[in-house]
Parts: structure tokens; sequence; C-alpha cells
């Protein structure tokens, strides 16, 4: 008989705070199962696991497809083991559930980081229906909070929904840019840039030095305009150029934010997010699974089109109301 989920869950716990990575991703595969009986261990362990998780700091990086996320955490992940962190980096990237998984791209990308032993690097399939976020980011960077990585990058493509998810539950949100002087402006989204924390024109080497700087000039004016007080800085993950200075200004950004309690705060606001997002998948879940009288939909959407009902009626007509 296999153990209960209690029982699962404490040993569980056990290894993972003994350092075993393999439990840490165990447990963060149960957390984005869809059975019952694993999501019931993977929260039990969450709960176990819960006081040590706090300490840690949790960092967005977003982008367009292609601009450098993956090896700027590459970059910065090591520098951040140089400093004597303990790096965790959640991958979440739409595209790994169009091609079956990015898993070997990504690791690829990382390859530096890959090797350490103070990093874990998790890839995880995103969730279609939300968009292409991965649909239990949130747990699998407390899971890795709790197995003592102080530092959690999450990597998110920068397509609507899934950043804009993502950025509510880190402590900074850091936006790459491709260089490149003008119409970039027009294509990134206003609400995008009052996300971030920081802005960063990514791959500054090269011929693109120069474009570079010239587009963190334009979005630095646009910044201001806005009046958000994010930073922006130019970066090559290549050279390294810049990569110190994001290090930098991240750790001291959020240690002001620490200080100043605003982190707290942020972090408050995203556990009320957290239980209600839950709640409202629970009720998705039995109203779907009950699903009894999905038969009267097209006798609902027929009496809603040729006006006898409106839609609003309908609807709860179909929530048995
Ligand atoms: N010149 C230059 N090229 C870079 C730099 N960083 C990344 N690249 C190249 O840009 C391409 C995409 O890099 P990735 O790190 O995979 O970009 P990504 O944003 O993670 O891509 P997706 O996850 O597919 O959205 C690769 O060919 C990299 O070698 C950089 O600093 N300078
Ligand atoms: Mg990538």
């Amino acid at each position: 008989m296999p153990p209960s989920p209690a029982a699962a869950a404490a040993t569980l716990v056990a290894q993972i705070l003994a350092g075993d990575r393999a439990a840490l991703a165990r447990a963060i595969t149960l957390v984005e199962s869809r059975r019952p009986d694993d999501q019931e261990t993977a929260y039990e362990a969450l709960r176990r696991l819960m006081p040590e998780v706090g300490r840690g700091r949790r960092i967005g990086v977003s982008g367009p497809p292609g601009v450098g996320k993956s090896t700027l955490i590459d970059a910065w992940g090591l520098e951040l083991i140089r400093r004597g962190r303990r790096v965790a980096v959640l991958a979440v990237d739409p595209s790994s559930s169009l091609s079956g998984g990015s898993i070997l791209g990504d690791k690829s990308r990382m390859s530096r980081l890959a090797r350490e032993e103070s990093a874990f690097i998790r890839p995880s399939p995103s969730d279609l229906e939300l968009g292409g976020v991965a649909r239990r980011t949130r747990e699998a960077m407390f899971l890795c909070e709790a197995a003592g990585f102080d530092h959690v990058l999450v990597e998110t493509m920068g397509v609507g929904q899934s950043e804009i998810r993502v950025a509510g539950m880190v402590d900074a949100f850091v936006v790459l840019i491709q260089p490149g002087a003008g119409d970039e402006l027009q294509g990134i989204k206003k609400g995008i840039l009052e996300l971030a924390d920081v802005l960063a024109v990514a791959k500054a080497d090269g011929p693109y030095e120069a474009p570079a700087r010239e587009a963190a000039a334009e979005y630095s004016a646009a910044l201001r305009y806005l009046g958000t007080e994010a930073e922006i800085l130019t970066l090559s993950a290549m050279t390294g150029d810049g990569i110190g200075r994001l290090a930098d200004l991240v750790d001291a950004r959020l240690a002001a934010a620490a200080n100043a309690g605003t982190l707290e705060a942020r972090r408050a606001t995203d556990g009320r997010r957290w239980i209600t997002e839950l709640a409202e998948e629970i009720l998705l879940r039995e109203w779907r699974a009950q699903a009894g009288d999905r038969g009267q939909l097209g006798a609902l959407v027929s009496a809603t089109l040729s006006g006898e009902l409106d839609a609003g009626q309908a609807a709860r007509r179909l929530l048995g109301r």
C-alpha cells in the first residue's frame, strides 16, 4: 500500500530540509499535478515547510521571446553564487507545451549555472489555460526557499497575463528589452513598464551596444513621463557587462523595500491572491465535475441568440440557478 499523503509529506519534508534536490523536484511535480492525492501530499508538505519560507528573495525576469532571459539568468545566477548565495531558477516557458518540453533548451542556455552545486534549475510546463504561466509557480518558489535557496529567479515569457501574474508574486520584477532604438518603444506596453522594478536593455555588446544605450535613454524618458520609480540599465549577458550592477541594484532595492515594509505589504497582497485563486480553482473544478446539465447549453445558446433569454439569465440557468 502506498503511504498516506500525510506520511508521504512527512518524508518529503525531511528530505527537502536535508538538502535532497531530487525530493525538491518531486515536491514541485506533486504540487503541479492535477491528481487530488498528489495535491494533498504537496500542500501538506508545503504547510510543514512554511516556517522556512520568507527569508528568500523572489525575482521575476520577463521579456519577449529570444531577448536573452535565460542567458541573463545564467550570468546573474553565477554572480549571486559568487556572492555566497544559493540560487533556484524556475523557467516558465509557453513553448514547452508546444514543443513537448524545452527542458534541454533551457538547461543548455543555463549551462554554466546548471553545473553549480548551489544552483537548482527547474523548467515547468506552462499551462495554456493560464496564458502560459505555470499553475504553481508560487508554490514552487516557496518550496525552493524552504530547500534553502535564498534567491529564486523566475523566467517568464513576456506575454500578457503571464507576466502580470508573475509580477504579482515576486519581490522584484525585471523586464528585458531588445536593443534598437525608437520603434521598440511602441512595442512594449505601458502596463508592463509600470510593473517593472528594473528595465534592462539586453545584448548591449558589439554592434548592439550603441543602439542599446539609445534605447535606454528613450525608456528612461518614458519612465520619467509615467512617473514610475523603475531603474534602467544596459547589460550584456555575453560579455558580463552590467551584470554586477544589476545584482547590486536589485539587492539594494529589495533591502530598501524590506526596511520600508513594502516588501511585506507586497507579499501580503499576493497571499490574498494565492488563497483566492485556489478557492476559484476549487469552485470551478467542482462545478465542472458535476457537469450535470451541460446538455442544456445548446438550448440556452439558441434562446440567447433568438432574444428569448438575456445572456446573464442563460449563464445563471447553466449554473442551475
Ligand atoms: N549578443 C548577445 N547575444 C545574446 C545575449 N544574451 C543572449 N543572447 C543570444 O540571444 C539568443 C536568445 O537567448 P536566450 O537567453 O535563450 O533568450 P530567452 O529570452 O531566454 O529566449 P526564450 O526563452 O526562448 O524566450 C541566444 O542565441 C543567445 O545566445 C547577449 O548578452 N549578447
Ligand atoms: Mg529562455
